[in-house]
């Protein structure tokens, strides 16, 4: 009976007989089990627990964890924000298609996306302080270029994208949006792009350049930037909402002072609802990995409501939403053209605008929200791990001794091939930078070496990985038992790294209440067992676990009424 209801894929309707039959059993498990869950770092719900879920699955709630204390009033709140809800419902095949497609492609839910549609209001995020009215003709800002590079983007995402920067960016500064598409194969947007763009939009501006082969974001802005003529350049992500006035605070900081990078408040827009919420006030810093990460302004910076307008420098920045003068972006050397596809470029450029004598700020009167995907929906092209190389290229070139510490944590990339720097080292030498010892001195003092951290700090903030963001709730648990037997389904199998090995079978075996027997729901309709393995249909007729890979599919499962028991 078991193995007919694994056979039917999304038909758990037998054994959900089993397990009403098994939940007063469990009833009392449970008390046990949660309370070791909870100990263990699982993050359940209940109504009287008002611990903060476990920061490694949620990035909201790992910022707010690292800045109790930070956080800025609350301004307009969600009144504005549509039913997001009712614009997730599933009325037909299609948009069950639309949402599962798009949680594979682009990992958010594409529906939502859609039927917000190209444009939309958005909660005013920015503290009270800062200054509300439009420029005035007697404010000369400097105009700019957005580029914004995007590969397999979701399309309405995209023309949303687009759209909030056309209406909410005083049309006398924005002086082009510039598309790059690195060789995007998703056939919605092989064809019919440019017209979808120009009857969505209505803006002759918008430049359009398209990739001979897949070059990854770095090269692709480099290409965006050599396009650009406006004077000073914003780098934005493809699936992002700016806001009110985001672009004045930037521009007017850059006018100020040209060496100076500015970089808005980065908004959080959930991938599962869209739902736009604000994001405190934080700093970006980094470990010896060299993952971003978030971490606490300096105490005492937000006293009165003055300091909420910042500026705030910081040690390294977040990488995708940044406005800096066009001319000095050459200067400083644009990016590593050696780096591939994602990662570490953020790092590089923080490291090497702190030491050739520039500056990163954070203004937060500008806000632009981004949607925090639990994963990257894409790979390289040759599937490598392109941030661990393009890391190791920031180290030799930025980090000299440091760089041990790098290695130390990054054994793999120890004997690794980075490819030819020495354009790179040229580079630090002709604008006589700074060594790193003086950057940790001076702009991240707080930064500790390894083994040296104090408890406090291990914990301020956790690593920066968006894709790893999900916080999942779980709504029910439970042992799956054979009617009229003592056998549950069960994993026997291996632990790899504490965890049971990936693609281990489900095996009967004696009920014994232990770990690889109680199966966790989730509101999104996965079975979780031991944190991070998901049951999974795979094959025509089989299950396994494997890794919770949230794209729902063969990993969501669903109860259906057994009218034969
Ligand atoms: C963050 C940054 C991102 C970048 C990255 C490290 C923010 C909001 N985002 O990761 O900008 O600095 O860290 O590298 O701070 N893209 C391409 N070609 C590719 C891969 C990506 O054009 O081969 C585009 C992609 O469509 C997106 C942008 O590059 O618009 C950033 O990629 P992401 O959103 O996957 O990166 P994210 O936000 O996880
Ligand atoms: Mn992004």
């Amino acid at each position: 009976m078991l193995r007919r209801c694994f056979l039917r894929r999304c038909s758990l309707s037998i054994l959900i007989t089993s397990v009403i039959t098994f939940i007063i059993f469990t009833a009392c498990l449970y008390h046990y089990e949660y309370k070791s869950m909870v100990d263990a770092g699982w993050n359940l719900p209940s109504a009287n627990d008002t611990r903060t879920p476990n920061p490694q699955y949620s990035f909201a709630a790992r910022v707010k964890e690292c800045c109790k204390g930070e956080q800025q009033e609350k301004g307009e709140t969600q009144e504005v924000m549509e039913p997001l809800k009712m614009l997730g419902v599933i009325r037909d095949r299609k948009d069950k298609y639309i949402r599962d497609i798009g949680f594979k492609n682009h990992a958010f839910n594409a529906l939502i996306s859609n039927n917000i549609g190209p444009y939309r209001e958005i909660p005013d995020t920015r503290h009270k302080i800062c200054p509300r009215e439009p420029t005035g003709p007697n404010e000369i800002l400097p105009t700019i270029s957005v580029i914004m590079c995007f590969y397999n983007e979701h399309k309405m995402t995209l023309i949303r994208s687009i759209n909030s920067v056309i209406k909410r960016t005083p049309a006398h500064i924005l002086k082009e949006i510039i598309l790059v598409d690195d060789f995007s194969d998703l056939p919605e947007l092989e064809f019919h792009l440019l017209s979808d763009l120009h009857a969505q939009l209505h803006y002759d501006r918008l430049q359009y350049i398209r990739n001979e082969k897949r070059e990854g974001l770095i090269r692709s802005r480099i290409a965006g930037a050599h396009a650009a003529e406006g004077e000073v350049l914003v780098f934005l992500d493809s699936h992002i909402e700016v806001n009110q006035q985001w672009a004045e605070p930037l521009v007017r900081a850059v006018k100020q002072e040209n060496s100076t990078i500015a970089v808005p408040v980065m908004d959080l827009i959930s991938p599962d609802t869209f739902e736009y919420s604000s994001s405190p006030l934080v700093r970006g810093g980094f470990n010896w990995g060299l993952h971003y990460k978030w971490i606490t302004l300096p105490k005492g910076t937000l006293k009165k409501d003055e300091d909420f307008k910042g500026p705030f420098k910081t040690p390294t920045m977040a990488g995708g939403l940044f406005a800096v003068n066009r001319q000095y972006f050459k200067y400083i050397g644009e990016y590593d053209e050696g780096m591939d596809i994602w990662g570490g470029e953020n790092i590089e450029i923080s490291f090497r605008v702190w030491q050739c004598h520039g500056s990163i700020k954070i203004y937060p009167c500008s806000r632009v929200g981004h949607i925090f995907r639990k994963r990257r929906p894409y790979s390289a092209p040759d599937g490598k791990d392109t941030m661990k190389r393009n890391s190791l290229r920031a180290a030799h070139v930025w980090m000299d001794d440091y760089k041990e510490y790098f290695l130390k944590e990054t054994n793999s990339a120890r004997d690794m091939d980075y490819g030819d720097i020495s354009a790179r080292v040229e580079l630090r030498q002709r604008l006589k930078c700074h060594d790193f010892a003086w950057y940790m001195k001076n702009v991240y003092p707080e930064m500790q070496l390894p083994g040296q951290e104090t408890k406090k700090t291990a914990s301020a903030a956790g690593v920066y990985q968006p894709w790893h963001s999900r916080k999942r709730n779980y709504i029910a648990t439970y042992m799956m038992r054979l009617t009229g037997t003592n056998l549950c389904a069960s994993v026997v199998a291996p632990k790899v790294k504490g965890f049971l090995k990936k693609g281990s079978p489900i095996m009967l075996q004696t009920c014994m209440r232990t770990r690889n027997q109680i199966w966790y729901e989730t509101d999104k309709a996965e079975i979780v067992l031991d944190k991070l393995l998901c049951l999974e249909s795979y094959g025509d007729a089989q299950v396994h676990i494997n890794k919770c890979h949230e794209m729902l599919g063969d990993q969501q499962w669903r109860h259906t009424r057994n009218e034969h028991s």
